[in-house]
């Protein structure tokens, strides 16, 4: 009997994952293709605010979680033994179905994701991922030094969520001399994926030969120019260049921005005089313009400038958080470059902010936390200027390379 239809990209682990469940419940879930960048509309936001996958659109219930769409297959069968006989076994399964999601599938989303392509590449990010998902496989593999399965002597619902959270760990990053690293574990996912429902919906389980590494993206084509030029700077893939392809967004929250005091300072003007003017020109209409009540001046500086390498991967840094402020676009202004010369360079610049403080829109960025925003108070403007010129003029010492967030 099928409990509904499970919409997802194909070969998606936490499909497999509800899948299994049902299978060892004798149920099934019926799947179908769905494309993250097509097919979400408004009336799939409609259903799954998430706006992720996988979720059910079953007889009963609509879910997402992939979790809750296994448990509901188990649940079908009062007493399933694969939820725990007793309630120590019940809450150890509910402890390995929440460890898999939070220290397993979590860290190694942040692991993969930018190796991958998917979100900006910040090595600190990345290598505390690593970190994270090495903590939670010393934490498995001493547990399972003299276990066959994680909750009492079969396979339960704690086996699935674990071994399924792992699928992509061994098949893209888990080299053999990692697998020997955490020999339980790695023992305990080879018995477990060797079952006859796993083996159904994972397939033959390739195990990683080369892990996945990071390659830096081409050196992005300059504009024709001076390089101390930033107003001939081409323009940043702005989200309009996808609008045909993007999918229908959920409707925005309103920003808190949105309700402060207005401003005579009109961000968009500065922007356009930013972009069609010299330097120069630029600045005296900034400082003749600016609203130190409605707006807020921060150096920037990115805090891990000794582990920089080459120039055009530091602009590429930048790049990737700017990508990350998207929803700061209306807010804030800025010019962030990089100086120095290959292996020996940094990331600084200045932000233009509505409000007085870094709002949610800027903080929620995911590379927020590498760089120190450093608020420049109205005194301290006179001193500055200089300096802020030549940070938006790209006129500053060493000037390599640089990115404007406009
Ligand atoms: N906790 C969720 C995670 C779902 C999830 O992260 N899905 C990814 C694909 S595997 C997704 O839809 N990402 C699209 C997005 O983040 O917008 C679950 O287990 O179902």
């Amino acid at each position: 009997m099928t409990l509904g239809t499970i919409l997802s990209y194909p070969n998606n682990p936490r499909t497999a994952k509800s899948k299994i469940a049902a299978a060892y419940n004798g149920l099934t879930f019926d799947e179908k293709s769905f494309d993250l960048m097509k097919d979400r509309d408004a009336a799939f936001y409609q259903k799954f605010p998430m706006g992720k996958v996988p979720v059910l659109e079953g007889g009963e219930v609509d879910l997402f979680e992939s979790n809750a769409i296994g448990y509901y297959a188990l649940a079908q069968k009062e007493n399933s033994p694969l939820l725990g006989t007793s309630p120590v076994e019940k809450a150890l399964v509910i402890q390995w179905m929440l460890f898999a999601d939070n220290e397993i599938s979590a860290n190694l989303s942040a692991w993969m994701s930018p190796l991958m392509g998917y979100s900006p590449y910040m090595k600190p990010n990345v290598d505390s991922a690593i970190d994270k998902v090495k903590r939670a496989m010393d934490a498995l593999n001493k547990v399972l030094v003299d276990k066959t399965y994680l909750v009492g002597e079969d396979i339960t619902y704690a086996d699935i969520c674990v071994v399924t959270s792992m699928v992509f760990a061994y098949k893209l990053l888990f080299d053999k001399e990692m697998r020997s690293q955490y020999k339980n574990v790695t023992r305990y996912f080879n018995t477990v994926i060797g079952k006859k429902h796993f083996k159904e919906h994972l397939g033959q389980v390739q195990l990683c030969e080369t892990p996945l590494k990071y390659v830096p993206p081409k050196k992005e084509k300059k504009a024709a120019g001076p390089a101390t030029t930033p107003k001939k700077e081409k323009k940043a893939a702005a989200p309009a260049d996808d609008a045909e392809e993007a999918p229908k967004p959920p409707p925005k929250p309103k920003s808190k921005l949105d309700l402060l005091p207005p401003s005579p300072f009109i961000m968009d003007e500065w922007k356009r005089m930013y972009s069609n003017n010299d330097p120069d020109v630029a600045m005296k209409w900034f400082w003749e313009h600016h609203d130190p009540e409605g707006y807020s001046l921060w150096k920037v500086d990115y805090k891990y400038n000794d582990e920089l390498t080459l120039v055009f991967m530091s602009n590429n840094l930048i790049g990737g958080f700017f990508a990350r402020l998207e929803m700061a676009r209306k807010y804030a202004f800025g010019s962030l470059v990089v100086c120095g010369k290959n292996n020996d360079n940094t990331i600084s610049g200045y932000f233009l902010i509505r409000g007085q403080e870094v709002p949610f829109e800027v903080y929620d960025a995911a590379d927020f936390g590498s760089y120190n925003f450093t608020k420049i108070e109205p005194s301290q403007y006179e001193e500055k200027k200089d300096e802020i010129y030549k940070y938006m003029a790209w006129e500053n010492e060493g000037f390599a390379d640089g990115k404007i967030f406009k």
